[in-house]
């Protein structure tokens, strides 16, 4: 009786977490699906506090969140099921409906992209009408086979997913075809002393798998390169659209451009930099002619996550980019294959958009963007920080000379100085790394002569105006934590 329970629980858990996890062509999965209509619902102070519990695993905790619910939903169904078999049958079907719900409210999802629930739904139904009756009643499965049946059930309804998620193999070919085709324009030489080569320091050029993510994407969009397009709409002469091939033959440029999260806490680690490249947005838009009035741009991605950017930002002389390339590689799928915006001196969430399909020439006043009605400003330019690195909080050192590191940002303005202080000393000067470009930020050393005890080390910056960093301590939300980084060290 009791495994007969379990077999039944985990079974039609089996079923519907294969059929979520089964690759989809760029839209969710059911259980991905919910989570997102869940984020997309969340009130945000809601959403702040799980990423400040969860950090960036702030998705991962949610899926795991909605799998546990969904286990203890089985189990109870199981439970009712053996009571009362159309009970059951009936919860599990809403539990299906919830999910098709969620499917088909995510944006740019059709009618086809909720069949794998709708199957997992049936299956489940067909599965728990089959087996959950008690043994030796009529049409009852015997215990030993309830498990193959489970499986079979699963596996069947993952494969019919993978099936109708195609897309996402396409996806990879079209990224690894980039990855072989070269590309017109110049490459770009990183300044040797860009990067001071401290131990334990961030390096200069943050790694494609180091980089930090951020996005609403519970699942991230896998898109086929030749199936990308981008429309320039909107308050503009004339749209036009580019494809993936067009895009390809234009004249590239390479830059290095730091991203910084306006999520970032003082200290925090949602910042990198990058080497880019792309094509400049400037003169994609300069295709469309944007319009006299008109002074935002509304980005849209793929998965309708959007930002609004000032147009000037776009159209100065900046070199926002749709770049196509990350660190001489395709972009990663987490970080905006195959096209993303990279604009030097805006946060990314008005500005980066990942998997970047439209961008609609409008106003602050007619448009508003994913993060404005949640609490974020509609403009987010990047505000002067800097970030201590070694030692890190709590490090024990030995006394003599230790080498105290990091990096200082004030992206599109640069930085002039930085500053250090151990305990209630004056600021001393750091060593700055060679300033490769006002666009990323600057690595800085401080040579510490340290003497036994417990010491806190704090940093400020400059910026190339030789305006100090605000010492004011204020929160991420709505436009940018500020506040001096400090770090308490162990000397013996
Ligand atoms: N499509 C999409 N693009 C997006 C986001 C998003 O949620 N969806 N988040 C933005 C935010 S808030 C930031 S900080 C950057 C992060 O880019 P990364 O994940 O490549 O580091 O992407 C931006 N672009
Ligand atoms: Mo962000």
């Amino acid at each position: 009786m009791v495994a007969g329970l379990l077999t039944v629980g985990l079974a039609t858990l089996a079923a519907s977490v294969l059929t979520g996890v089964a690759p989809s062509s760029g839209q969710p999965a059911p259980i991905a699906a919910v989570g997102g209509a869940f984020i997309d619902r969340t009130p945000p102070w809601l959403k702040d506090v799980a990423i400040a519990t969860f950090g960036t695993n702030d998705k991962r905790a949610l899926l795991v969140g909605t799998v546990v619910v969904l286990t203890l939903a089985c189990a109870a169904i199981g439970i009712l099921t053996l009571r009362h078999l159309v009970a059951g049958l009936v919860t599990f079907a809403v539990i299906g409906a919830v999910g098709v719900a969620a499917v088909l409210t995510r944006p740019g999802a059709g009618p086809l992209d909720a069949l794998p629930t709708v199957l997992g739904t049936v299956a489940g139904l067909w599965f728990l009408n089959r087996c959950a009756r008690p043994v030796g009643t009529p049409g009852a499965a015997n215990p030993g086979r309830r498990w193959l049946l489970g499986g079979a059930v699963g596996a069947a309804a993952a494969y019919a997913g993978s099936l109708l998620g195609g897309g996402s193999t396409a996806a990879a070919v079209s990224r690894d075809t980039l990855a072989r085709t070269p590309l017109k324009g110049t490459k770009l030489a990183i300044p040797a002393g860009a990067d001071l080569g401290v131990p334990g320091l961030t390096p200069y050029i943050v790694p494609n798998e180091d980089f930090y993510r951020i996005d609403t994407a519970i699942v991230v969009p896998r898109v086929d390169a030749n199936d990308w397009r981008l429309k320039v709409t909107g308050m503009v002469d004339r749209e036009v659209e580019i494809d993936w091939k067009s895009l390809q033959s234009k004249q590239m440029q390479e830059a290095l451009v730091t991203l910084t999260c306006v999520s970032n806490e003082v200290g925090g680690d949602l910042v990198g930099n990058a080497v880019w490249t792309g094509w400049p947005v400037r003169e994609l838009l300069a295709m469309a002619g944007p319009q006299a009035g008109a002074d935002m741009v509304l980005q849209t991605s793929v998965d309708g996550f959007t930002a609004s950017t000032p147009l000037a930002a776009l159209t100065d002389d900046r070199n926002a980019l749709l770049a196509v390339r990350m660190n001489g590689e395709p972009l990663p799928f987490e970080h905006g294959f195959p096209v993303r915006v990279v604009v030097p001196g805006l946060y990314g969430y008005v500005s980066a958009t990942k998997w970047v399909t439209e961008l609609k020439v409008t106003t602050y006043a007619a448009d508003v963007a994913y993060w404005t009605p949640r609490g974020w400003s509609p403009t987010g330019p990047i505000k002067t920080a800097s970030r201590i690195d070694v030692p890190k909080a709590g490090a024990v050192v030995q006394a003599g000379t230790v080498a105290v590191a990091g990096v200082a940002w004030d992206q599109h303005t640069g930085i002039s100085k930085v500053e250090v202080q151990v305990d209630q000393e004056p600021w001393a000067p750091a060593r700055l790394a060679v300033d490769a470009s006002i666009d990323t930020w600057r690595q800085w050393v401080y040579e510490w002569d340290a003497t036994p005890g417990s010491h806190d080390i704090r940093v400020r910056a400059y910026d190339a105006k030789g305006k100090v960093q605000s010492p004011l301590e204020a929160p991420p939300a709505p436009d940018g934590a500020t506040g001096i980084h400090v770090v308490t060290a162990r000397v013996q």
